[in-house]
């Protein structure tokens, strides 16, 4: 490549020359100004890479094979910078939504997911107090609905029918969804064997796999609808025995039944709209002994109950262990008083919570808050959370870019930003084919460069 032909655009990050201007230009400023530290990396990283760059590629790269130009037809390179679904064949929303989701924290704003658990039983009636009459109130809608199969099982049969429409509707206004599991004891009561889940030959697993058929079949109906689904099944297992059938078993027991699960909902109901959320309860030391594994889950979080102390101690308590495990992290299930006594009606202050999240968390991707007296609706100050300018209401959920967004958006975060930038010079003579060739030349150079750095500034 001609050397002059690159250094000028390199200008940008020296906020000079031509190529910085407009919406990008502004926004880069912005966040030079806000990340400062963060950003001269940026800088330096980057311009390692145009060194780099300049001396090992040149414009007269390979022709292609027929064996990559057949490879090209099976899709682009994946990107490092792209996060995997733990599902290999997640549905494309599935993915963009994950890599969405992981990339919130790298924003300025509107970064977590208000999130609304709207009950099990009687849900209709539950939804409209807890979502709909809360939009009456503060005009706004939450980003994320919650919702758990339990009272909707196959001795609830009208339940789940009456939750349908209302769920993929949710979804069509822009609504994220999320779905707990607290499944029926297979066993019928008391304490499980869990090994008995996995293993075919007794009454136990029977049991448990019609349950598991069952809900597949609920969450198949959601696939069809277009529905991607944050499953959040086996939740708090390392609660004390009495608090769920799945909880304190030995961990290679809950490993196998989570990993059972995954791998029947996966391969053979092809349940390709979950993201898995695995949901600890909060605890100074067992939030990942339970965990499944990377290649089994999507995002972590936790139970998380303030009761008078805003999210201060969370970091020792489940924080900094599940966020080390390298996936999103989300207050997946949220609410003042403590587990087991909820607070009286209008005594908590909401905005506490996105305080707190900013404080104490900033890695938070959503939140969940917890129904009845712990709900949003049934507290105070629910505009000043709602209104935040942390918080995504439904409005603000925007993982579904266009279709010339997707095109250029390298990291798969549904925006056109300096990340994107920052990544193709990062990938900077990544082996063709590869989205980072916009002009479709078999070659990526200082002309894909041009084409990124307009239509960032566009
Ligand atoms: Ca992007
Ligand atoms: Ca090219």
């Amino acid at each position: 490549m001609s050397k002059d032909s690159l250094i000028p655009n390199s200008k940008i990050f020296f906020f000079s020359g031509p190529v910085v201007k407009g919406k990008f230009a502004s926004s880069f400023l912005q966040l030079f100004s806000i990340l400062g530290l963060a950003s001269v990396t940026i800088f330096f990283v980057a311009n390692a890479y145009i060194q780099k760059a300049l001396t090992s590629h040149s414009e007269n790269m390979p022709v292609q094979s027929e064996l990559e130009l057949a490879q090209a037809s099976q899709g682009y390179v994946l990107q490092a910078s792209t996060i995997q679904t733990a599902n290999p064949n997640a549905s494309e929303d599935s993915k963009r939504l994950l890599n969405w989701i992981s990339n919130l924290p790298n924003r300025t704003d509107t970064r977590v997911i208000s999130g609304q658990h709207a009950g099990s039983s009687s849900f209709e009636r539950q939804y409209q107090t807890h979502i709909v009459d809360l939009s009456v109130r503060t005009g706004k809608y939450v980003g994320l609905m919650g919702l758990d199969l339990a009272w909707m099982d196959r001795n609830h049969a009208t339940d789940w029918p009456e939750a349908l429409p209302i769920i993929i509707d949710y979804w069509n206004q822009k609504g994220l969804i999320s779905i707990s599991w607290e499944a029926p004891n297979p066993a019928g009561s008391g304490i499980v064997n869990m090994a008995q889940l996995t293993t075919p030959g007794n009454a136990t697993y029977n049991r448990w796999m019609t349950e598991l058929e069952d809900t597949a079949r609920k969450l198949a109906e959601l696939q069809t609808a277009g529905v991607v689904v944050l499953w959040r099944p086996l939740l708090e297992m390392n609660l004390s025995r009495s608090s769920h059938w799945w909880c304190q078993a030995s961990q290679q027991d809950f490993v196998n039944v989570w990993r059972h699960m995954f791998d029947f909902f996966t391969k053979d109901k092809e349940l390709n709209n979950l993201l898995w959320v695995y949901s600890p309860a909060t605890s100074s030391s067992s939030t990942t002994y339970y965990y499944p594994g990377g290649q089994y889950v999507d995002i972590v979080g936790q139970t998380f109950y303030i009761q008078n102390n805003p999210l201060s101690g969370i970091g020792n308590r489940g924080y900094n262990a599940l966020t080390a495990l390298g996936k999103p992290y989300a207050l997946s299930e949220f609410g003042p008083g403590t587990g087991s006594t909820p607070p009286a009606i209008k005594t908590f202050n909401y905005q506490t919570l996105i305080n707190g999240i900013k404080e104490y968390c900033p890695k938070t991707t959503y939140f969940m808050s917890w129904y009845e007296e712990r709900a949003i609706y049934n507290q105070n100050n629910a505009s000043g959370l709602l209104n935040d300018s942390w918080i995504i209401t439904r409005e603000e959920v925007d993982w579904k870019p266009t279709e010339n967004v997707i095109f250029y958006d390298i990291n798969n975060d549904s925006r056109l930003d300096i990340l994107d930038l920052t990544y193709f010079l990062q990938n900077w003579g990544t082996p063709t084919p590869s989205r980072l060739d916009f002009n479709n030349d078999k070659i990526i150079n200082s002309a894909d460069y041009k084409i990124l750095v307009n239509t960032l500034s566009l």
